[in-house]
């Protein structure tokens, strides 16, 4: 079985999890949870390395004895520790630490007092009025648990998009492998670059005789079929992942691509355009009354109904096909049109690597400048700057600057904490020396809409203020975004002169598309940036102009595509 770089970070973060009920060492736990993220990021897979008979190399933060449970992981898929620790601790309580309300306090009471293991268990137990009864807990917290069970079960878990390339790249070269196959494509939400998908939808192409099916139910994540076909069937993975496969012939694979893309309400409105030019368009093809006229490439249909090519990203239903009909259809910005990126920390602050080996990590992108953007001082956690520490990481810049004679220019940045007033967290005498600021809310999120609006918006009144990092602090399936008036938000940085952050890392990806959109259509132009805290985390980049393509940006919309010249003109502001 492949051990992907996913399976050993849920493996460290159960252990943390579980640690955690315990009351384990917090420094400890951290360790495993950072170590879980160090590996989940990863551009390459730590079981292929070991299986090539090669060692592990030094990861930050990652000293010998977690290095070793981590190829324990690698190669035997589990971990004696954690084994340990589930024999100590009933597994189940980790699904309780899922409820936000419950920490690991909490849930140790719950465990050591009414014997609760499970979120069944608890729901009965809260219904029941048991939970209010426990010392640090009340009716308000019962009620809350309820509550927060209830919209747990609602929703399906989605998937975000870099566990889901992992999985998908696996799955899509074995099959590529299988005789008589021809084309193997994912397409669903996964080809319209979604931030979080529900499931993957793969499409092949295959001889008549090819056993592709076969081989699909056969693969060695497979958990459970769900449903067997001779051109359909679906898959639930290991990690709980439904993956659909679909097989054409040649001749429908352009319809069938376009189909299976989706969304299904583009899908709809290009199919009642077909209707209007008497077509009918499936995903078997393009048919004028019984005659197949197309469907063999993508392209096929949307000449069919007289339309240009439709990026998928755009595929939302947003307006693209009106766009398309008027020939008015964004030039989409691409990775190549990155010149530099402009929200970085340094172990000055939380970073994992240095001043100069994060330069060197952007010149190896070729990038034209990087911005080094470490916390202010109020990030305590993050050992945030003071005005003291800024000004030497000034100097060590302007020193860098020198020896890197023009190989990349090293920008003078900080990421500044928003403060609950609206001020900025350091000094403006401070602030006049730097290139430019990112600036951002780290802390009082539960602010009334109203509130937080216009603690923003006092701060962009600061003429050192540039760009607003991570607009709405969401944590894509973690962590709710912030109440925020984002239309006025978006108003008050074209007034001033300020810009918003399209923050690129995954699980973030904020702003999201439509907020994008919304700044492209009132002006404001958008810093893509990797908020990077390690060297791959540069790599972050492409979500970021994955999800810039989804908010209709061309290159012309994002701030970081223009050379310095040009980007220090628009940082100034009047
Ligand atoms: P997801 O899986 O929720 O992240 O989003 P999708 O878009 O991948 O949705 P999925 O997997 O249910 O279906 C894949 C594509 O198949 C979808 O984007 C469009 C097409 N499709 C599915 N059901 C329908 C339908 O009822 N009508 C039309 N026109 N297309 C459909
Ligand atoms: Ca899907
Ligand atoms: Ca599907
Ligand atoms: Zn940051």
């Amino acid at each position: 079985m492949p051990v992907h770089n996913a399976d050993i970070a849920t493996v460290l973060n159960r252990v943390a999890d579980l640690l955690e009920i315990e009351g384990a060492n917090v420094f400890r736990i951290r360790a495993y949870r950072n170590a879980a993220r160090t590996i989940a990021s990863l551009p390459w897979s730590v079981a292929e390395v070991l299986a090539e008979g090669e060692d592990l190399p030094k990861l930050p933060g990652i000293g010998e004895d977690l290095a070793g449970k981590i190829k324990e992981i690698a190669t035997t898929g589990t971990l004696s520790q954690l084994e340990e620790i589930e024999r100590r601790i009933p597994a189940a309580l980790t699904q309780l630490m899922k409820i936000p309300s419950l920490g690991p306090k909490r849930v140790q009471a719950i465990y050591q007092k009414l014997n609760i293991t499970t979120l069944d268990e608890l729901e009965k137990a809260a219904r029941e009025g048991k939970i209010r009864a426990l010392f640090g807990f009340g009716q308000k917290t019962e009620e809350k648990i309820i509550e927060e069970i209830e919209q747990k079960k609602e929703k399906k878990e989605r998937i975000k998009l870099p566990v889901a390339e992992e999985v998908a790249q696996s799955i899509v070269n074995y099959l590529r492998q299988v005789s008589g196959v021809s084309e193997v494509v994912v397409a669903g939400s996964y080809r319209r670059r979604k931030e979080v998908v529900a499931d993957l939808d793969i499409l092949a192409v295959a001889s008549q005789d090819s056993p592709i099916m076969q081989r699909f139910i056969n693969y060695e994540d497979v958990d459970r079929v769900v449903a067997r076909g001779e051109t359909k069937s679906t898959v639930l993975l290991r990690s709980g992942l439904q993956v659909d496969l679909r097989v054409v012939p040649k001749e429908s694979y352009g319809a069938a691509l376009h189909y299976f893309t989706g969304s299904s309400t583009h899908n709809i409105a290009i199919r009642k355009l077909g209707l209007k030019a008497g077509l009918k368009i499936n995903e078997y093809g393009i048919f004028r009354a019984e005659e197949r006229i197309g469907g063999r490439e993508e392209e096929d249909v949307f000449r069919s109904v007289g339309l240009p090519f439709i990026e998928p990203e755009l595929r939302e239903g947003r307006g693209e096909i009106e766009a398309a009909a008027r020939h008015m259809l964004p030039r989409l910005i691409s990775l190549a049109d990155i010149r530099g990126d402009l929200h970085l920390h340094t172990t000055a602050t939380d970073g994992r690597f240095s001043l100069e080996e994060m330069v060197e990590a952007a010149i190896r992108k070729n990038y034209q400048y990087v911005a080094i953007t470490d916390h202010s001082r109020h990030v305590s956690v993050a050992h945030g700057l003071d005005a003291r520490q800024i000004l030497q990481q000034i100097e060590a810049i302007d020193r860098l600057n020198k020896r890197l004679e023009g190989k990349i220019r090293v920008l003078k940045g900080v990421e500044l904490d928003i403060l609950e007033d609206g001020s900025l967290d350091l000094p403006d005498e401070v602030l006049k020396l730097l290139d430019l600021t990112v600036c951002s809310v780290h802390y009082n999120f539960n602010l009334p809409l109203e509130k937080q609006t216009e603690r923003i918006i006092r701060a962009m009144d600061n003429p050192y203020f540039n760009i607003l990092a991570h607009p709405t602090g969401r944590l894509i399936n973690e962590r709710k975004p912030y109440e925020v008036d984002m239309e006025r938000l978006i108003e008050a940085a074209r007034q001033r002169g300020c810009f918003m952050e399209l923050n690129a890392h995954p699980d973030r990806l904020d702003l999201n598309d439509i907020h994008c959109k919304m700044a492209k259509e009132m002006g404001v132009k958008i810093a893509v940036s990797t908020d990077a805290h390690n060297l791959t985390d540069l790599d972050f980049m492409r979500y970021g102009v994955d999800q810039a393509r989804r908010g209709w940006l061309e290159p012309e919309d994002v701030l970081n595509t223009r050379d310095w010249p040009k980007l220090q003109q628009l940082l100034k502001r009047r």
